[in-house]
């Protein structure tokens, strides 16, 4: 059933299979299972476990490294048909990015590729984003619907995410857009002291909160 391959595809993140990875979600696809269940039921908990195994000291940087890159490989299938699946229109847009100092792409994508299949136009900063270009780009589109989606993996660069915060409000561009945060490190009581709007554990929750926010 749809446990046993989600299990296997879980497996396959961990293991570092970077072309059974690809290989399985083409055949959870192909039985009808939805991008959406895959991203949720099995790549992002084989992550996660990818993460505490590396806090356990169990496995390596050159692990994690080849964990990414399976789960990247089965994005690039997942992605053509979550934009096919696309839900809504007229959202609004979502301007997502990494903090500054912060490299750690694979929830960014996740989310991001969330908020799209949900109907928002995205406009994609990337990941080490400083935060000024973070300014310019909600000044550009100054009077769209908007909303601004940051992550941070790292207690140091989540920092900035207050920082930004600060500087919007300092270009009067704070009403312009609504601000949701997140990332492992980031907790309901940072987003109180920052002054966003909302956080989400996970990108399918991240959708729910933006589109609640909207
Ligand atoms: Co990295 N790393 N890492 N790392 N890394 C972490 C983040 C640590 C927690 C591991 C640890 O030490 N315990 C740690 C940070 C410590 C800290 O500050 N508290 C750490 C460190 C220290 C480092 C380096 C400095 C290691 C070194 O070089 N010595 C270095 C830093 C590079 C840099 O950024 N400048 C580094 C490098 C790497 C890679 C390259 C090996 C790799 C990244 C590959 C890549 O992204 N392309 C990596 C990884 C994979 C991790 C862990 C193991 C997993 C992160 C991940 O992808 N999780 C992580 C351990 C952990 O997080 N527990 C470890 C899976 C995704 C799906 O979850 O939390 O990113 P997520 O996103 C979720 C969720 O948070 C939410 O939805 C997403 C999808 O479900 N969400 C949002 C995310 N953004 C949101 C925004 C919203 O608005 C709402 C919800």
């Amino acid at each position: 059933g749809n446990q046993e391959l989600f299990d296997k595809l879980k497996n396959a993140i961990v293991n570092q299979d970077i072309n059974g990875c690809p290989a399985m979600t083409q055949e959870a696809l192909d039985a009808g299972i939805s991008a959406f269940d895959i991203i949720n039921e099995a790549l992002a908990p084989g992550m996660k476990i990818v993460g505490d195994n590396f806090e356990a000291a169990t496995i390596y940087l050159p692990q994690i490294m080849m964990s990414a890159k399976a789960m990247k490989a089965a994005m690039e299938i997942l992605e053509p048909v979550l934009a096919e699946e696309k839900t809504g229109e007229g959202v609004g847009m979502a301007v997502t990015f990494v903090q500054e100092g912060d490299i750690h792409d694979i929830g960014h994508r996740l989310v991001t590729t969330m908020l799209g299949a949900n109907g928002f136009e995205i406009m994609d900063l990337g990941t080490d984003i400083p935060n000024e270009d973070v300014v310019e780009a909600i000044a550009k589109n100054k009077g769209k619907k908007m909303i601004l989606v940051g992550s941070a993996l790292m207690t140091t660069s989540m920092l900035g995410q207050k920082d930004v915060v600060r500087l919007l409000e300092e270009e009067n561009l704070r009403g312009e857009v609504k601000i949701m945060f997140g990332g492992a490190p980031v907790t309901d009581e940072w987003i109180a002291e920052c002054g966003a709007d909302g956080t989400a554990e996970n990108a399918a929750e991240a959708a729910r909160v933006a589109l609640e926010l909207m």
